[in-house]
């Protein structure tokens, strides 16, 4: 049995060989564990998060924990896209983190999972302005938004996105929105279509827009 508690200890504690040498162990195992492995690696993550709070963690510290995860998705990435089910769908789409936030982690899970599993991902970075994404969707006849956002105030800026949208007349655009604070009732407030935590629900929703 595999010890995903020990995968978040390592994580958490920035152990990085110990902790990839764990996630090839899933995968050398044929990835059927891959989910859990990146629930665990996000766990640790969390727990990194309430250190930095603390006063335990610094800036620094987050920034080698961000290139830890990005390691571990390199890692499990194919276990986790054929785990969800990837298409033939080639369909265009805009991802972003929203305006004054700079966290693009999630993002970037999320783009590489879209990815591999067919889409044409347009990746606009980090602070993006509502205007600039307007901009993107109707220069390219974007059908599908998907925004990113891992502060509190990341919400605001996801609001303003989607009013910008509708105000240009896009209604007819489909918006998914992800990060920490995001959930059902924000997305609600957001005015946003769907909200996804993991990268594969994430997949399985665009994949479902894309096919209408
Ligand atoms: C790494 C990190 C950083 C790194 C970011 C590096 C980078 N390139 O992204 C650095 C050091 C730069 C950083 C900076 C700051 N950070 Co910071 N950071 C974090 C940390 C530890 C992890 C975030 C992360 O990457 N998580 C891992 C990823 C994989 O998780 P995720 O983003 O949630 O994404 C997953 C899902 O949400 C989802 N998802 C993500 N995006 C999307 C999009 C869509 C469409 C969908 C469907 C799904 C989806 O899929 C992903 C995979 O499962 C968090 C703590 C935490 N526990 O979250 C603090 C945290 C977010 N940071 C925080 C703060 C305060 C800051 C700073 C202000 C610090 C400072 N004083 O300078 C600055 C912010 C500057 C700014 N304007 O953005 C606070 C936010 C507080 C708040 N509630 O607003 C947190 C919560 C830490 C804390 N507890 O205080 N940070």
């Amino acid at each position: 049995m595999f010890d995903f508690d020990k995968l978040v200890d390592t994580m958490s504690d920035l152990e990085e060989d110990a902790m990839l040498e764990m996630l090839r162990e899933v995968m050398a195992e044929g990835g059927a564990d891959a989910p859990k492995a990146m629930e665990a690696c996000q766990k640790g993550m969390d727990r990194i998060g309430k250190l930095f709070e603390e006063g335990e963690y610094f800036v620094g510290d987050l920034i080698y924990a961000g290139e830890l995860m990005t390691e571990a998705v390199d890692i499990l990435k194919e276990a986790l896209v054929s785990g969800s089910d990837s298409g033939e769908v080639k369909t265009k789409m805009v991802i972003c983190t929203v305006k004054d936030d700079l966290h693009d982690i999630g993002k970037n899970i999320v783009k590489a999972m879209l990815e591999a599993s067919g889409f044409d991902v347009i990746d606009l970075g980090i602070d993006v302005a509502p205007e600039k994404i307007v901009e993107t969707v109707k220069a390219n006849d974007i059908k599908i938004v998907a925004l990113s956002g891992v502060l509190t105030l990341a919400i605001d800026s996801m609001i303003a996105t989607v009013e910008a949208l509708k105000a240009a007349g896009l209604d007819d655009v489909k918006v998914i929105v992800g990060g920490n604070p995001v959930n059902a009732e924000a997305c609600a407030r957001i005015g946003a279509d769907e909200w996804a935590y993991s990268p594969q629900k994430t997949v399985q929703v665009c994949k479902s827009w894309a096919a209408v």
